[in-house]
C-alpha cells in the first residue's frame, strides 16, 4: 500500500483554483477525470495530515459538491469542494 504519492498539501501559502484542481487531480488513480468517494477520502486523508480537523468523512463531501447524483465529482463540481476544503481541511484557497 502506497499511502503518500509524494504530494505535498498545498495551502499554507494559498492556492488558487486550478491549483486546487490539480491538486485533486494528482488522487484519480482510473484516470476518468472525476473524483469518486474512494480518491476524496485518499485526499482527505493526506490533507489532514497537515490539518488539525479529525473525522472528515468524504461520502459527506461528495453529497455536497455532487450536483448531478452521479456520486462522482467532476471538473465541474469541484468549486462546490472549495468552500468544503477552506472550512475542514483549513485550505486557503482564492477564487480568481
Ligand atoms: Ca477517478
Ligand atoms: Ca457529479
Amino acid at each position: 500500500m502506497v499511502s503518500n504519492h509524494g504530494v505535498r498539501v498545498p495551502g499554507n501559502g494559498g492556492m488558487n483554483l486550478k491549483q486546487f484542481k490539480e491538486w485533486l487531480m494528482k488522487y484519480d488513480k482510473n484516470n476518468d477525470g472525476k473524483i469518486s468517494s474512494k480518491e476524496l477520502h485518499d485526499a482527505f486523508r493526506d490533507a489532514k495530515r497537515e490539518s488539525w480537523f479529525k473525522g472528515i468523512k468524504s461520502e459527506y463531501a461528495i453529497g455536497k459538491a455532487d450536483k448531478d447524483g452521479d456520486g462522482l465529482v467532476d471538473d465541474d463540481e469541484i468549486i462546490n469542494l472549495v468552500d468544503f476544503a477552506r472550512r475542514k481541511l483549513c485550505m486557503k484557497i482564492v477564487l480568481v
